[in-house]
Formats: C-alpha cells, structure tokens, sequence
C-alpha cells in the first residue's frame, strides 16, 4: 500500500462519499468506542515475526459492495448510495468502482475480487459486455497505479444470466455451456492482462453457482460432472497457452441456488478433482456459511483443505445460525473467526497464501454509505482478534500438550507398525495383533480421555493474552 495520504479527489470523485472521515482509518486503541476507528485491528502489529497485512490478506468484494440489499421478500432493495444514479451506464458503472476504490484506501485493505458482472452490467450482448470491460480495465490500472491495491481474484458470473438457469458447464443445453466458456475465457485474457500491467490477479476462482441439480430424476449427473471437469481443463489448459500464471481455485458449496452443488464441499471437491486428474492445478476458496450450509465449522473444511496444503483462499463471512440461507454477513463472531485462523496458522506454511475476501454484505437494514466503512471495519477487528486469539492457543503449548497425551498410545513401537502398514505390509502381523485385541484392558485408562472441556478453557483463557498482542 503507498502511503501518500489521498483525498475522494485523488480518486476522481467529485463528491466525497464518506464525509464521516477525513482519511484513513485508524487504530484507535483495544476497545476504542468511536467505531469508525478500529478497535482490534492494529495495520501496525506484528505477530510471529510477520506484519498483519501479511497474515490477514484482507480483499474486498466488489459484488457485495454495489449490493443492492434486497433478498428473497423484495427484489427492491435498500442501498441506494448518492454516487449511484441506478442507471447502466459505463459512467456509473466508472463512479462505482472510484468510490470502491477509496473504500479500500480508507480502511487499508490491498486486496479486492469481482465477477466480470461486477464491473460493468451485461447489457444487450456479450460482445458489448466484453468491450465495456476492456474499456474500464485502464480505470482499474489507474487505480491500482494510484494506491498499490491489487487484484486479489478474478472470476466469471455463471449464475445470473437466465442462460445459467441449469448452470454452465454442467447445463443440459449445451449452449450455455459454450457461452460460459466464453465469459471464462475472457476473464482469464483480463487476468493476464491485470498481471502484465502490474494490477494483480494471482488468483482465480470457479464458484459453480448453479453447477448442480435441480431435479434428480432429470438430470445426468455423470455426464454433467464429466462436462465440469472439461471446462475446468479448458482453463487449465488455456492459461497455458497464453502464459498465465494463476492459482486456480474451487469454492465449495451444498446447495442454493440449485438442490444440490457437485462441489458441496472441501472432500467432495478434493475427490472430483483427484478423480479428474485436475489436482495439481486448483486449491480451495473455503467460505464459512458455505461451510455452515453444508452442516460444518469453517474449521472444519478448512482443516480438510490445509491438510493436503490445498487452501488458497478464504471467503471471510459468517451466516445466521438456524437459517439455512448464504446470508453472507460480516465476521463478528469471536469463536468462528478464531476458528477461520486457527487452521491456517496451524498448518505446514503458517500463513493464507492467498486472500481473506470479505464476501460479506451488510444487512439490509444497514443501507446507509458509512455502514460500508462500520461493516468493513467490524470484520477486520474480529479476524484480527481470531488470528490473535489462534497465535495464542497455538504458541503457548498447552493445547499441543493435552493432543501429545490423548494420542501418546500411538507413539509405542506397535503405534509406528500399524500406522506404516499401509506402505508396509509386513509392518504388522495381522494373526497377532488380533490375538492382542483379547488382552485390551475392558476399562478406559483416564490417561487417555480427551479433556473436553479443558481444551475448550484453553481457548477462553487465552482471550485477555491474545488482546495484550494486538496493542
Ligand atoms: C456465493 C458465492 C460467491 C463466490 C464468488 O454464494 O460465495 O459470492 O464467492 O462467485
Ligand atoms: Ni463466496
Ligand atoms: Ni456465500
């Protein structure tokens, strides 16, 4: 991030979209109340050696940014900010992404992410689309040029076109299928184009929207997972072909829109793409209420993905607990943020070697312009206080300690043999082994119980130490 202090003007806005402050925002101090300064996030910590930038690769979303903040009850929605005149011009579309611009600026992320239909709306063709891209990608170089924020990643809407109603490369009619890649392809061209003029884009995501079924009893499913496994080949090979260098990366989810999505979650992804050979290509966007849709902990699904070094980004929201909607809300929940960090930071490389995208929008109740800056600055201060609150229940030891006892039986000689068997054939007799099994003590030997609620006092314990770090 450069640090010249820059005013709205700087961004080429006439108006000044948050007269509220009049720079970026600020540490204010642990539990600071004027809350357009943070009151956890501290941009000048450093943690295990590492500065917080670097460990929460904060990224914006432009889709939630210019949401509109309607929902299944009203198309109509609530958010209806004075730089957004409501038409489809390129115009609008320009001020759009200035004001984001300075959004960022003031609240210090260096990150952002888009869908082509982000940038610019669809309007009546694809070619049109595409040149309306083409025409902003030097605004976005302007931009980028001027503050130092990059592209995080890029991807391509599939899902709200009518055309994408049986989704893309899963749909039945192959039409969409053909029109999907197009919107693929181009979007890969912009990502090349973005890293050759320095703007970022290291990344790029395939949420398949509406890749999945609808109904069962009509659908193909072999043929259409084949036909997503072909698309996601198209761009492994295409970003070849034109020498681009890019992390792949899948996002699961279960289901909604459709009944049910082929990449529902971190396993099922890892199967599909092993059983396609596409493996060594993609990583995994874990979002938490994606992981809640799916009945699991973001810590779950991320512990899946670190531990075959798989994740590659994190889509940092949280949903409403009970609902069973993608209500995409900012992080506030202590516990679910400690649990986003802590299996990243347990993991072989340390540190998110990707983005932390804020795919949050606020409330629909939340329609005032500053409400961008409160939510923004909410999430960041409860993902620096998790990634705090992880560093300590890791660092300390005492969680580490209370895991070593609860499996200490498996370091024996015979724990090794049988843990190598797979490898090793001959590690284990299985003749005698069974004849062990009559001579396993009936009763539970309490050396071994796995202390519960103990591990969870370690966490609750650790608040006040993991706050002392962020000062
Ligand atoms: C929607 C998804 C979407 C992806 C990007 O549920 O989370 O926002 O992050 O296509
Ligand atoms: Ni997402
Ligand atoms: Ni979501």
């Amino acid at each position: 991030m450069k640090q010249t202090q820059l005013t709205y003007k700087d961004f080429g806005l006439a108006d000044n979209p948050f007269p509220e402050v009049d720079g970026p925002i600020q540490f204010g101090g642990i539990g600071c109340m004027d809350l357009l300064k943070f009151g956890f996030y501290n941009g000048n910590a450093v943690i295990r050696g590492m500065a917080m930038t670097q460990l929460l690769p904060f990224a914006a979303a432009l889709w939630h940014f210019k949401n509109g903040l309607g929902d299944m009850f009203s198309d109509q929605g609530t958010n209806n900010p004075p730089w957004d005149d409501g038409s489809d011009s390129f115009e609008n579309a320009e001020r759009n992404l200035r004001v984001f611009y300075y959004m960022m600026y003031l609240l210090g992320i260096e990150y952002w992410c888009w869908h082509d239909l982000d940038l610019v709306p669809f309007g009546k063709s694809l070619e049109k689309f595409h040149k309306n891209i083409d025409k902003m990608l030097p605004v976005i170089k302007e931009l980028s040029d001027l503050t130092g924020i990059k592209v995080g990643w890029t991807t391509q809407n599939l899902f709200s076109h009518p055309r994408y109603t049986d989704g893309a490369a899963t749909n039945s009619d192959m039409g969409s299928f053909v029109m999907g890649w197009a919107q693929t392809k181009k979007m890969l061209d912009v990502a090349k184009w973005l890293q050759d003029n320095g703007c970022g884009a290291t990344h790029h995501t395939f949420w398949g929207g509406r890749e999945g079924y609808t109904l069962l009893l009509a659908t193909m499913i072999g043929r259409e997972k084949r036909h997503l496994a072909t698309f996601l080949w198209m761009a492994v090979r295409y970003a070849q072909s034109i020498g681009l260098k890019i992390q792949f990366q899948i996002e699961p989810k279960p289901k909604e829109p459709s009944t049910h999505q082929y990449d529902r979650n971190a396993e099922v992804v890892i199967g599909f793409l092993r059983e396609f050979k596409l493996l060594p290509y993609f990583g995994l966007n874990i979002e938490t209420n994606h992981a809640q849709l799916d009945d699991h902990s973001v810590a779950h699904e991320l512990t899946d993905g670190c531990n075959k070094s798989l994740v590659t980004g994190i889509d940092g929201n949280q949903g409403t607990r009970g609902l069973g909607w993608d209500t995409d809300e900012f992080p506030s929940d202590l516990m679910i943020c400690f649990e986003t960090m802590f299996p990243i930071l347990a993991s072989k490389e340390g540190v998110l070697n990707g983005f932390l995208n804020f795919d949050a929008k606020r409330n629909r109740g939340s329609y005032a312009p500053v409400d961008l800056l409160y939510a923004h600055i909410l999430g960041m201060d409860a993902m620096a206080l998790g990634l705090a609150l992880a560093v300590v229940v890791l660092d300390e030891g005492h969680l580490q300690k209370l895991i070593d006892a609860r499996y200490q039986s498996w370091n024996s000689r015979q724990g090794a043999a049988i843990e190598r068997y797979i490898e090793d054939p001959d590690s284990v007799d299985l003749e005698q082994l069974a004849a062990e099994g009559y001579d396993v003590p009936l009763e539970l030997d309490p050396a071994n119980s796995g202390h519960f609620e103990a591990v969870k006092s370690i966490v609750l314990r650790s608040i006040p130490r993991a706050v002392a770090l962020l000062e």
